[in-house]
């Protein structure tokens, strides 16, 4: 379906946070230096078959030594946040239980670093990276995990919290959840869809609810900041005017961000009814005792409901949906649903990432969907942006993404959307997960053979400068990138 890319004029609300983001495995590599112990990711890595360029992140952008040098960058481009997240198993190397000065001194440089810059931190709790040692006695399968979490968060709003402004409990947790627990496309690699997602999802919300409520009651008061979670959820636009595509698209979006937000910013601090009716049936069908899809107690409903001060969304792509009934009896995650998804390969411009089209329209709706959805909350998004295998640095289609897709979101705030804050993917090329390092995200070249591993501006890290400078957009935004270069 062809939807036209529109620039719009006017300005983002003052005080507007304009940041960018990276992730502690994408980033810090040191991976075996000063006590930190192996995540599920320095495991699934040393697994034959997962990464597509028999890559690690090992050394990544060498950020543990080279912080720096990305404050500089940061600096450069006039961002007021920076989003980076703490690997927990450098700072609680055991999991639960001692914490480690040398890794606690790290985010504490780092921190600094940033503060001498006039850059404020926007800070990650859990970005992937679960300590093996956890994941050993199940990691998000484990309903305790919720108490380890609990107190990894604990020591983090303690050691750090008096300069953090932001924290988001998790990134992405439908990631972890469905690609790291059914798909297993991700760490810890496990292929049981259907049933563990559905358990890792309800342990990593336990974790968030917790994480909340102990910041509310022990920080929030002397440290002022705000916590929220991190949300990854595609656009489902209905493939035609039918109610069976409308109802698909909607599901789509329940299951992908519902799932979570329901809990948090829904009115009874419970998954969607949709969900909760789909997987129930189907569970019957399959002659199971009881849904694949757990149940909350009433006080973690309580615990839940409202557990967060902002929205934080991390959006790419969208999809175009249809219904499509699927047996009763499949155990799946992706046919619980109930409809199929795909992308106009005709229309949308590809990246190098096959699941990620350019698609700017999609980021408007999907603001307004949570507009109505949710009550108008806060909206952060955490991240935003495209790959290219070249990392050249004339970076054109770059700049075509961020100027359409932020030019959406200026089109949301004129629609009444309450987005605060935007923050691009990547401030530089990184180790992009199970694709090694073959989709650059970054703003910043970085080149991986250089052991020095230089950084070096690519135009769209002086296009977005520029924007951040304007705050908006003008009748200067002429569709020409010579004003760029
Ligand atoms: C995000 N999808 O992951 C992550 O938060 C980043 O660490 C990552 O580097 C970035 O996006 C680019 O991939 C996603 O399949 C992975 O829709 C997959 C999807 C979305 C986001």
């Amino acid at each position: 379906e062809f939807i036209e890319d529109t620039i719009t004029y006017g300005s983002f609300p003052p005080g507007f946070i304009w940041a960018a983001a990276t992730a502690s495995y994408q980033v810090e590599g040191a991976w075996n230096v000063d006590g930190r112990t192996p995540s599920i990711w320095d495991t699934f890595v040393r697994t034959p078959g997962t990464i597509a360029d028999q890559s690690t992140g090992d050394d990544a952008c060498l950020s543990y030594y080279l912080y720096e040098q990305d404050v500089a960058l940061l600096k450069s481009m006039g961002v007021s946040h920076y989003r980076f997240s703490i690997s927990w198993s450098r700072v609680i190397p055991t999991g639960v239980g001692a914490s480690n000065p040398l890794g606690i001194q790290y985010y504490k440089n780092l921190i600094a670093a940033l503060k001498a810059a006039g850059i404020k931190p926007m800070v990650t709790l859990y970005h992937w990276d679960l300590p093996q040692v956890l994941e050993d006695q199940g990691g998000w399968q484990n309903p305790e995990i919720a108490t380890w979490f609990e107190a990894y968060a604990d020591l983090c709003f303690e050691q750090f919290g008096a300069d953090v402004e932001y924290w988001i409990t998790f990134n992405e947790p439908w990631c972890q959840s469905y690609l790291g627990y059914g798909s297993g496309s991700k760490a810890p690699g496990i292929k049981q869809s259907g049933t563990q997602d559905y358990i890792a999802t309800h342990n990593q919300l336990r974790s968030h609810a917790k994480a909340y409520r102990l910041y509310e009651l022990k920080y929030k008061q002397t440290q002022k900041g705000k916590v929220g979670i991190t949300l990854n959820i595609s656009w489902a636009e209905p493939e035609d005017n039918s109610t069976s595509a409308a109802a698909a698209a909607e599901r789509s979006l329940q299951f992908a961000g519902g799932w979570f937000a329901n809990p948090i910013w829904g009115p009874n601090g419970d998954y969607p009814q949709v969900m909760i009716d789909l997987i129930g049936r189907k569970s019957t069908a399959a002659g199971l005792p009881q849904s694949r899809l757990p149940v909350f107690t009433e006080a973690e409903k309580t615990e839940l409901k409202g557990s967060s001060d902002f929205f934080g969304l991390n959006f790419y792509s969208s999809e175009i949906v249809r219904e499509e009934l699927f047996d009763d009896t499949l155990v799946d995650y992706t046919t619980d649903k109930d409809a199929v998804a795909y992308q106009d390969k005709e229309n949308w411009y590809g990246t190098a990432s096959t699941w990620l089209r350019i698609t700017p329209w999609g980021i408007r709706r999907m603001l307004n969907w949570i507009k109505e959805r949710y009550n108008n909350p806060d909206v952060i998004i955490t991240e935003n942006g495209m790959s290219d295998r070249s990392g050249f640095l004339d970076d054109s289609m770059r700049i075509y993404f961020y100027k359409y897709y932020i030019n959406n979101v200026l089109q949301a705030v004129q629609d009444g959307v309450n987005v605060i804050g935007y923050t691009a993917w990547s401030l530089m090329d990184n180790f992009e997960w199970e694709r090694g390092y073959l989709e650059r995200f970054g703003m910043h070249y970085v080149n991986f053979t250089d052991p020095a591993r230089p950084r070096i501006p690519k135009a769209s890290a002086n296009y977005y400068a520029r924007l951040i400078q304007k705050n908006g957009f003008g009748p200067e935004e002429i569709c020409d990138s010579a004003n760029v270069y």
